[in-house]
């Protein structure tokens, strides 16, 4: 007997359960592709990626215990704690990733919060990369309301802070750091009308029931993330994580077709993990809904795929690379 799996232009909400969200994950496979591919057709061009450039700006030592993190100077194999980066190093990465095809540049602090001292040096970067054409995104921890008002004045279009995965296993993950603290940054990021990406991590022996949390705890945010990343743990020797089981490849997909269903006019980034993904997999991400990925061969301190593979990868697709005005564009009539 055939089932109605898609709904055509079902509403945005903000008021998802999780026995709902854990429905859509029991779905048949074929049924919650198809039902994420349809939804992701009545928002957006289904052969659009939106391409993002990472660059660490400041390396390592970050006094925060995230179990996943290679940069937490918690860990034995910590990566070597560096100062933020100068201001022409970060212009120079950020023409490369421009010239390389890249719509958005997003620097990334190994910061537990950014500290008033450091706030105009990042200023400066924002207007800099900015002025270059690019959109700009910064990911750098803790983030208090007058610093999200200058960094928005200088120009500042997204900031990253995720809420990594569902409340109750979040404590498994980090301490030093609650996920209160989270939400609290996430909204004084909204209220400078800065846009949100959040996102989360999976494969990191949460269950399935956690995957859904994380999605139902972005979902309910009063305005959807416009940007959602999804991570695959990349698994870093001396970090807690390193050699947990690694995440059956279709529960990946899976988390990124509900992602989809539930914000329907959010960017779902295909995000870490790449590496280690067949272009198979990677192509099935793109067909449950994935429309953004991290482009250039590092992320913040581990290996992304070479420029060179993901542009042959797009064009074995079909996929061609949005440009920063139809990004805004989008966003104008975007996530509610
Ligand atoms: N220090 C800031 C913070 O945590 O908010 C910004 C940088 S932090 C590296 C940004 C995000 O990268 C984390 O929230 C986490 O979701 C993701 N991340 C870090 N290490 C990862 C790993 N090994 N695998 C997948 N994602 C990772
Ligand atoms: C996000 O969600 N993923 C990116 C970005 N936001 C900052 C970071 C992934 C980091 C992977 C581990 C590393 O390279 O250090
Ligand atoms: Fe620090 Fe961010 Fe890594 Fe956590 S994820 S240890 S806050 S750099």
């Amino acid at each position: 007997m055939t089932q109605t799996i898609a709904e055509p232009n079902a509403p945005i909400r903000h008021d998802w359960q999780l026995d709902e969200i854990e429905a859509l994950f029991d779905l048949p496979f074929n049924d919650l592709l198809f039902r994420a591919q349809t939804v992701h057709r009545q928002h957006f061009d289904a052969n659009s990626v939106q391409i993002s450039t990472l660059l660490s700006i400041k390396t390592g030592g970050c006094a925060e215990d995230c179990g996943y993190c290679p940069q937490s100077a918690h860990h034995p194999s910590a990566v070597k704690a560096e100062p933020l980066m100068p201001l022409d190093k970060v212009l120079e990465s950020a023409s490369q990733a421009k010239a390389t095809g890249a719509s958005r540049f997003c620097m990334g602090a190994a910061w537990r919060n950014l500290k008033d001292r450091d706030l105009e040096r990042v200023a400066a970067m924002v207007e800099g990369v900015k002025d270059l054409g690019l959109e700009t995104c910064v990911t750098l921890g803790m983030l208090e309301q007058h610093q999200a008002k200058r960094l928005k004045e200088a120009g500042l279009d997204y900031y990253n802070h995720n809420l990594d995965t569902s409340p109750e296993f979040y404590g498994d993950i980090i301490s030093t750091r609650t996920y209160q603290d989270r939400l609290d940054t996430l909204s004084h990021v909204r209220e400078a009308g800065i846009h949100v990406c959040s996102g989360g991590i999976v494969g990191m022996g949460e269950g399935r029931n956690d995957r859904a949390g994380l999605l139902a705890s972005l979902a309910n945010l009063p305005s959807h993330p416009e940007s959602v990343p999804i991570n695959l743990l990349v698994q870093v020797e001396g970090t807690p994580l390193d050699g947990i089981q690694a995440l059956d490849p279709f529960e990946f997909v899976r988390t990124i077709a509900v992602a989809r269903i539930m914000m329907p006019k959010s960017f779902v980034r295909l995000s870490a993990g790449r590496e280690n993904m067949s272009d198979e997999l990677q192509a099935m991400a793109f067909l449950a809904g994935a429309n953004s990925i991290f482009y250039g061969e590092k992320l913040l301190t581990t290996d992304n795929p070479d420029t060179d593979h993901d542009q042959q990868l797009f064009a074995r697709l079909g996929i061609t690379p949005l440009e920063v005005n139809k990004v805004s564009e989008q966003h104008c009539s975007s996530a509610a």
